[in-house]
């Protein structure tokens, strides 16, 4: 949402351009450290939506997703709006969850987490659905579902452990603990830790980095991890090899291999 309020309701996501090619959203919920309500799911499902198919008319390469306030990436689905629910209900509310998570996963641009803060339940698995995870050294980590006598429902046993293996996926979501960003680092799901305030310039840095790459290779990038994950090795190796392939009926590899040739920078057009 470019504007910040809906007909008087604060908006709980702030969408703004930053510069060429690249966008933030922010989870604006910084009073309830920016838990995931029904109005914060329904607004990041149609803002997502709205990315699935403008990113590439507005050549919007990546997306910077953080959260409002100095204490909160988010601190997970909702706890007040669970209360109540029924097992169809709950399982219902998983699944529209899993479908958002899925389609910031699937997005055709490269999506940055910049966890500023708490990232548990819900909110690890937000940043579990992005590409990669900068932290500030305030970040802390965790399922926390088990304390409540939940499981994560927004794909958390099940991406954890596509990302850092059965043990380490089994060891946060069956101790419902937080972990730091130094210790999350050490597990290999966070790429870089910086001081707090160093996050936003830092996640600049790379934003800026990936936009000035091919854009139709960092799409077919995702792509190729992204189904790679469920394949075979020989299945995702022929995978690989028709992607690359087809960065080859691409302007920007012409591009990027004239420019290499002629030692100037390449002038990438996502085409
Ligand atoms: N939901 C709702 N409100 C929350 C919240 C949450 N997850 N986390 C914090 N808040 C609210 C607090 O209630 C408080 O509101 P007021 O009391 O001021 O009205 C405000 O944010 C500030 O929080 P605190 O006062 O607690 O702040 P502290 O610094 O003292 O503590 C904390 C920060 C992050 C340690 C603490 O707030 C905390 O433990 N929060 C809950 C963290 C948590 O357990 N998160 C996981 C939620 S479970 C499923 C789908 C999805 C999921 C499960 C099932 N199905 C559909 C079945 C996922 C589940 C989760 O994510």
């Amino acid at each position: 949402m470019s504007d910040h309020s809906l007909g008087g309701i604060e908006a709980t996501l702030i969408f703004e351009k930053m510069g060429e090619h690249m966008g933030r959203l922010t989870l604006n919920r910084p009073q309830a450290l920016n838990a995931l309500n029904s109005q914060l799911l329904e607004e990041l499902s149609a803002e997502l939506e709205r990315l699935e198919s403008q990113a590439e008319k507005e050549d919007l390469r990546v997306l910077i997703v953080t959260g409002a306030g100095e204490k909160a990436f988010v601190a997970g689905a909702d706890i007040k709006e669970m209360r109540g629910l029924s097992s169809d209900q709950a399982e219902a509310l998983a699944r529209r969850g899993q479908k958002i998570m899925g389609r910031l996963s699937e997005l055709p641009l490269v999506v940055i987490a910049a966890v500023n803060g708490f990232a548990l339940g819900g909110g690890c698995e937000l940043a579990l659905s992005c590409d990669f995870i900068l932290a500030s050294e305030k970040a802390r980590f965790g399922l926390p579902e088990v304390s409540l006598g939940l499981i994560p429902g927004y794909g958390g046993t099940q991406r954890l452990s596509r990302s850092l293996g059965a043990h380490q996926a089994r060891f946060l979501a069956l101790s419902g603990e937080m972990f730091s960003a130094l210790q999350m680092r050490e597990m290999g799901l966070v790429s870089e830790v910086v001081a707090p305030e160093e996050l936003e310039a830092r996640s600049l840095h790379w934003a800026q980095i990936v936009a000035s790459r091919g854009p139709e290779a960092t799409r077919r990038v995702k792509r190729a991890v992204a189904r790679g994950l469920d394949l075979s090795l020989a299945e995702g190796l022929e995978w690989e090899a028709q992607l690359f392939g087809q960065t080859f009926s691409t302007q920007d590899h012409h591009e990027g291999l004239a420019a290499f040739i002629e030692k100037r920078k390449p002038q990438f057009k996502g085409q």
